[in-house]
């Protein structure tokens, strides 16, 4: 019997104006385990396991996988300067209110609504919209039913840290595999100009003495977390002229703790939420500046930097968000759970990932052989399976990487407006985008107007859709190998 055609624009629901990725045949071994040869070669096969199909602790992972959020936990014990309570958690969200909260049975009904419809998703995050480790009761509920119905998927919870070493051992029961703590500081005085208070053993603490509680606890639950082999990621805020030259000694206390990832994000700052620093106009980073720190800190713990500081209800790969899909008057009463299209979507990735490694194996090769010292940096449009698949007047980000001639790094993205509205392009938009893409050398999308691309191009900005489709890592190094000296012909299409 012939094997059927499974494709993951199929199983995504991804329209013919922009497929996902193209077709891959079923049959061989189908078994989810494949793709393992997509190990990292400095990585051990256990943590490969853990991290693999989770979107945030892998970068290569999160062009395929999702994560969703349940907003079950809405009281918080410490006071953020960066975060209004009307508002999401900044450590995990960007502001802006979370559309409903739930009980856990709500969540339940959620995640079982979102695992038959989104095929992509593996990871179910508690992030607030407070505190997760403060509001514990119910975060433990919503995390024992869901692994009753879904065993295979992952559990993650982030937190501020004060409440965490009290639960480490629950957490290590309940099968949560990933955790990450929000830590802003090691040093008192700096943490008290980001924390006014917190609440803790029933009483309330003020400057010095809270920052330094809040500390201590982070760094135990920290150490706990460690020694239990849960994985752990930092978050960090980075608020210039309060954190940001601190970050570096935070980075080094947190991979002497067994951190396995760093994430440093750019404080995101307005008057219109609400917050002290929105009010008294302390100012986020801009994107350069978040660049210019990461990189200093390359070498010390590991770094994310394709977080998207998504909200505390947000559903669907990063930087999308589906939430608004899933809403509780939207979803079935009592939805049973289908393992259909989420198993069948994995046996195509596990296959597609092992093709994409060859592809990204051969673009390393391809630069190391270019003679000329030099670096590259590429916005790409995309909407996921590490392809060039999303149309420039669509994109709400562009993803960005630097080639050099040692390899192609991930080193952030950058949020737009999208410049093609209801068919028409938007002039006032595209000054933003540009701005947006201030340091980029070329854009690569799969669809570009010529009146985008002759504005762009005179911004200094070239962009071309000649590699629609391809591998990122594909089209960056032919870009690299004809900027120093080869082929120019696909370039300049
Ligand atoms: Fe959610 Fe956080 Fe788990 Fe991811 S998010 S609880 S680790 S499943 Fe991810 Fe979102 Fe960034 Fe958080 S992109 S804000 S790092
Ligand atoms: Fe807000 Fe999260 Fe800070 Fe609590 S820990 S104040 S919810 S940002």
């Amino acid at each position: 019997m012939s094997a059927p055609i499974i494709s993951l624009e199929s199983l995504t629901n991804t329209t013919s104006s922009g497929q996902l990725l193209t077709t891959a045949k079923s049959g061989g071994c189908a078994s989810s385990s494949c793709g393992s040869s997509s190990r990292p070669t400095d990585m051990d096969s256990a943590t490969w396991e853990k991290i693999k199909d989770h979107p945030c602790f892998s970068e290569a992972a999160h062009h395929y996988f999702a994560r969703m959020h349940v907003a079950v936990a809405p009281a918080c014990n410490i006071q953020c300067n960066y975060c209004n309570r009307k508002y999401d958690c900044a450590n995990e969200s960007r502001p802006g209110v979370v559309s409903e909260k739930l009980t856990p049975d709500q969540a339940l009904r959620k995640v079982i609504a979102v695992a038959n419809e989104v095929p992509q998703l593996s990871v179910l995050g508690i992030a607030g919209p407070g505190d997760a480790c403060y509001d514990w009761k119910k975060t433990r509920a919503t995390f024992g039913r869901v692994a009753r119905e879904i065993p295979d998927i992952k559990l993650c919870i982030s937190t501020n840290g004060l409440a965490l070493p009290e639960h480490v051992d629950e957490l290590a029961e309940l099968n949560i595999s990933h955790v990450t703590i929000t830590i802003n500081m090691v040093d008192p005085a700096v943490g008290e100009k980001i924390y006014p208070w917190i609440f803790y053993g029933h009483r309330r603490y003020t400057g010095m003495e809270a920052a330094k509680i809040l500390h201590e606890r982070q760094m135990l639950g920290l150490e706990m977390l460690s020694k239990r082999g849960i994985l752990t990621k930092i978050n960090s805020v980075m608020i210039p002229g309060v954190n940001d030259q601190h970050l570096i000694e935070v980075n080094k206390w947190v991979k002497e703790r067994g951190a396995f990832l760093h994430n440093v994000m750019p404080l995101i700052s307005d008057p219109a939420h609400g917050t002290w620093f929105g009010q008294t106009g302390q100012r986020g980073p801009n994107a350069l500046e978040l660049k210019a720190l990461q990189d200093r800190l390359e070498g010390g713990a590991k770094l994310m930097r394709h977080c998207r500081q998504c909200r505390a209800d947000a559903v669907g790969l990063l930087g999308t968000d589906r939430g608004q899909e899933f809403t509780l008057d939207q979803i079935p009463f009592e939805p049973g759970y289908n393992s259909g299209k989420r198993h069948a979507y994995r046996e195509v990735v596990a296959r597609i990932r092992d093709d994409h490694l060859a592809a990204k194996n051969q673009a390393i090769t391809t630069l190391a052989s270019v003679s000329v010292r030099g670096s590259l940096h590429v916005a790409v449009a995309t909407k996921g399976g590490g392809r060039i698949n999303e149309h420039f007047g669509h994109a709400k980000e562009f993803q960005v990487y630097e080639a050099s001639q040692t390899g192609i790094k991930f080193v952030g993205h950058r949020k737009v407006e999208p410049y093609c509205r209801g068919g028409w392009g938007e002039e006032a938009t595209l000054g933003g985008i540009i701005a947006a893409l201030e340091g980029i050398d070329i854009v690569l999308c799969a669809k570009i107007g010529d009146c985008p691309q002759k504005q762009l191009m005179e911004a200094g900005i070239r962009a071309t859709e000649a590699f629609g489709y391809d591998y990122i890592e594909t089209a960056i190094s032919a870009l690299y190998a004809a900027e120093y000296g080869l082929d120019l012909s696909k370039a300049t299409a």
